[in-house]
C-alpha cells in the first residue's frame, strides 16, 4: 500500500438534489484547517464530535449559509483520519459552491467513489467485509437487504471468516513446523487430515449461502408462465396489487415480458408476466414467446399457471418448457374449475377472486428460501463466493494430498486456501481488487 503523502479529500456526502440537509465531508490532514476557512467562527481547536452552529462564508467573508460544523479527530473518525463535516441546507447550487471553495486549496482534491470507506479500510478502521456492507446498505432496496447488510456491517460475515481463518492459520503453522523442524514439532501434523476436513466442511457451508446472499441483495426473479389465456396476467396484477398487465379473453394478449417489483416478507422480488405459450402463434406473438423462453432460463423460480381444462399430458409439456429452472405448478381460475379437475397437492388460485393468492405467495417464498427468514442470512457476495470456492478447492486438494502425497503439498494447498480467505476479510488483497470493490460505491461514501 502506498506511502505517498496523504492528500485531503472532499465530497458531498448527500445526493446532488434539493433536500433538507446537504453534507460536505473532508478527510485528511488538512481537513480541519480547510474546513475552518468556510466556518471561521469555529475555534482553532474545536472539541471533537461537538456540533458547532456556524456561518459558512465565501472568500470575501460573506455568509453563504448557516449550518453545523463537526470535527472528528484522528484516529477516532470514520476514515481514521482528521474528518470535518459541514451540514448545510440542501441546495445543490449552494453545496457546489461550498465544495468548490474547499477544492481551491491545493492540498484538497475531490474524493473518488468509495474513497472515504477505502481509507477507513486501509487505516484499519474496518475489515473488507464491513466496508462492502456499507455499499450493500446504500444499495439495499428491500428490508431483507437492509437487515443483511446491517448484519454485515456489524461484522457477522467477518466473524465467520475469522472463525475459518484462525484455525487454518494454526494448521498451516503446525504443518510448516513439522516440515522445517521435524524433531521439535514432531506429531503436530497428526490430526492434520481431520482438521482439513472440518475446515473444508465449514467453508462449503459458507459457500452454500452465496445463492441466498444473491437473492437478498438483488431480489429473486419469479416468472409466471403457461399456455395462453390461463389467467397469468390477471394473477400477475393481483400479486402486484395494481392493473399493470392487459387482460383479455383473446388468447395471446401478452406479447412482451412485463416486470414489477414487490416486497414479500421483507424479501425483494421481481415478478415477470410473460407471453402465453402455444403452437402456431402469429408473427409478433412468436417473438413474445421467444422472450418468454429467454426469461424462463434466467429466473430463480417459474410459476406454471395451468387453465382448468389443461390435461396432465399438456401440463407435462409445459413443465418441460422451464428447462433447468425450478417450477411451482398452480391450477388457475379455480373459481370456475371443478374441485376434481385439480390434483390434490396442487395449489389452486384465482386471479379474478384472489382465492389462493396468499398461499401462492407463501409457497413461492418457501420454494426460494426453504425455511428460515430472509433477514437472517449473511450476505455472501459473488466476490466472496469466488474466494470461498478457491479456498474450498485448495482444501479439497489438501485433503486428497494427505493420503497420497507429501506434507509439502498439503502445506502449499492450505497456504492457498488461507490466501483466498484473506481476500474476503482483506488481509491479503491487491490494489486492483480494492479498485474493483470500491468502484461500486458512490462518491462521498
Ligand atoms: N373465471 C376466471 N376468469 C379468469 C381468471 N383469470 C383470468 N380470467 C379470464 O381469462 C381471460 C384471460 O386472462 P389473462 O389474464 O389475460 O390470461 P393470460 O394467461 O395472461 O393470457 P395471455 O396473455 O393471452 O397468454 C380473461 O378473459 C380473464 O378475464 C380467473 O381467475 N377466473
Ligand atoms: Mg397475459
Amino acid at each position: 500500500m502506498s506511502h505517498a503523502p496523504v492528500s485531503t479529500i472532499a465530497a458531498l456526502a448527500t445526493a446532488p438534489a434539493a433536500g433538507a440537509v446537504g453534507i460536505l465531508r473532508l478527510s485528511g490532514p488538512a481537513a480541519l484547517e480547510v474546513g475552518r476557512r468556510l466556518a471561521p467562527s469555529v475555534p482553532a481547536e474545536p472539541t471533537p464530535r461537538h456540533a458547532y452552529l456556524a456561518s459558512f462564508v465565501d472568500a470575501e467573508g460573506r455568509t453563504l449559509d448557516e449550518g453545523l460544523f463537526l470535527y472528528f479527530r484522528a484516529p477516532a473518525s470514520f476514515t481514521g483520519e482528521e474528518v470535518v463535516e459541514l451540514q448545510a441546507h440542501g441546495g445543490p447550487r449552494l453545496l457546489r459552491l461550498l465544495l468548490a471553495r474547499v477544492l481551491e486549496d491545493e492540498r484538497v482534491r475531490p474524493a473518488r467513489p468509495g474513497e472515504f470507506t477505502r481509507r477507513a479500510f486501509l487505516n484499519g478502521r474496518m475489515d473488507l467485509t464491513r466496508a462492502e456492507a456499507v455499499a450493500d446498505l446504500v444499495a439495499a432496496d428491500s428490508e431483507a437487504a437492509v437487515r443483511a447488510a446491517a448484519a454485515g456491517l456489524s461484522g457477522v460475515l467477518a466473524e465467520r471468516v475469522r472463525a475459518l481463518e484462525a484455525p487454518l492459520r494454526d494448521l498451516h503453522a503446525d504443518v510448516e513446523g513439522v516440515l522445517n523442524f521435524p524433531d521439535e514439532a514432531e506429531g503436530a501434523d497428526a490430526d492434520a487430515g481431520a482438521r482439513v476436513a472440518a475446515l473444508l466442511t465449514q467453508a462449503q457451508g459458507m459457500l452454500a449461502e452465496a445463492a441466498r446472499g444473491r437473492l437478498v441483495r438483488q431480489g429473486a426473479r419469479v416468472a409466471l408462465y403457461g399456455p395462453v389465456n390461463a389467467g397469468k396476467s390477471t394473477l400477475f396484477n393481483r400479486l402486484v396489487g395494481e392493473a399493470r398487465a392487459l387482460v383479455d379473453e383473446e388468447p395471446g394478449t401478452t406479447r412482451d415480458v412485463l416486470e414489477a417489483r414487490v416486497e414479500w416478507e421483507g424479501l425483494g422480488l421481481t415478478l415477470l408476466d410473460t407471453a402465453g405459450l402455444r403452437e402456431a402463434p402469429g408473427r409478433v406473438e412468436a417473438l413474445g414467446i421467444a422472450r418468454t423462453r429467454e426469461a424462463l432460463s434466467a429466473v430463480d423460480l417459474a410459476v406454471l399457471v395451468l387453465p382448468p381444462e389443461a390435461s396432465e399430458a399438456e401440463a407435462e409439456t409445459w413443465l418441460r418448457e422451464a428447462g433447468a429452472t425450478a417450477v411451482l405448478r398452480v391450477a388457475g381460475k379455480c373459481d370456475v374449475a371443478s374441485e376434481a379437475a385439480a390434483r390434490e397437492s396442487e395449489l389452486r388460485v384465482s386471479g379474478r377472486t384472489g382465492a389462493g393468492v396468499e398461499a401462492l405467495r407463501t409457497a413461492v417464498l418457501s420454494r426460494l428460501w426453504g425455511s428460515g427468514a430472509p433477514t437472517a442470512v449473511a450476505l455472501v457476495s459473488e466476490r466472496h463466493a469466488d474466494a470461498l470456492r478457491r479456498a474450498c478447492e485448495a482444501l479439497a486438494r489438501a485433503e486428497a494430498a494427505r493420503h497420497v502425497s507429501t506434507l509439502e503439498v498439503v502445506s502449499g494447498e492450505v497456504g492457498l486456501a488461507l490466501e483466498a480467505l484473506g481476500e474476503v476479510s482483506g488481509t491479503s488483497v491487491s490494489e486492483a481488487l480494492l479498485d474493483a470493490i470500491f468502484q461500486r460505491f458512490c462518491i462521498g461514501k
